[in-house]
């Protein structure tokens, strides 16, 4: 693991690209300490079954029967006490990196609204006017084009049931909620078009629930800004 860590930066995402957006940044050391973690309590667990299995198997030709630990109560304290102090540090540092997540930042000016609809999604963009929506169709599936560099609010909202605004890439997951408001800021950090995709089974056609977030420069934005302004005036 460790050689793998710093060998290759594929490798070392296990499965995450870095850099992709401002939450990849925040989130990868979290994904990569989890597994570390996970791969530590996997090997010692392993040890543990294959240790009494192989040393301590039941010789049935003497026809020994092992002695009996029942109520040892110094281990039982500790087979308690050590998963706790696993699941309190996992629990720490994903309260640290979540407070850091959602933190929102009082200079954003960029806003996109994320509203989601059985089954598809509507982006909207208050910079061209109330009247930019773009409603995607389980048929056709919507772009959400955001800019690179810049730090966007997004407003997440649903207008029937419990829908889940997921960019895979991006580390990001944040439920679209019917009634409630929620927010969330990051920064796209290169420019490309990854899927993003629904992750609450919202109905029937929730695996249509696709769209395509479009990272373009900073012009292009603007030029999109422009061309939906003028489409919808
Ligand atoms: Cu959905």
């Amino acid at each position: 693991m460790v050689l793998a860590l710093s060998g290759c930066s594929n490798v070392s995402g296990l499965g995450f690209p870095e850099g992709v957006s401002s939450i990849n940044d925040i989130s990868l050391s979290l994904w990569q300490g989890a597994w570390i973690a996970g791969g530590v309590v996997g090997v010692i667990t392993l040890v543990l079954i294959l240790w009494p299995a192989v040393f301590h198997r039941a010789k049935a030709s003497k026809g020994e029967f092992p002695k009996q630990t029942q109520y040892n109560v110094p281990v039982e304290i500790v087979y308690t006490v050590i998963p706790f102090i696993i699941i309190a540090v996992m629990f720490y540092f994903t309260a640290v990196k979540q407070n850091e997540i959602i933190e929102e930042s009082p200079t954003v000016t960029r806003e996109i609204t994320v509203n989601a609809i059985q089954w598809s999604w509507q982006f909207g963009y208050p910079e061209a006017g109330e009247k930019a929506i773009v409603t995607g169709t389980p048929e056709k599936a919507p772009t959400l084009v955001v800019p690179v560099g810049e730090r966007v609010r997004y407003t997440i909202t649903a207008s029937d049931v419990v829908h889940g605004f997921w960019i895979p890439a991006f580390m990001i997951q944040i439920q679209n909620l019917p009634g409630v408001t929620n927010n969330l800021e990051f920064t796209a950090n290169k420019i490309g078009e990854y899927p993003g995709r629904c992750n609450i089974l919202c109905g029937r056609s929730h695996a249509q629930m696709l769209f395509t977030l479009k990272v373009v420069s900073q012009a292009d934005y603007e030029q999109y800004l422009e061309t939906l302004k003028a489409s919808t005036a």
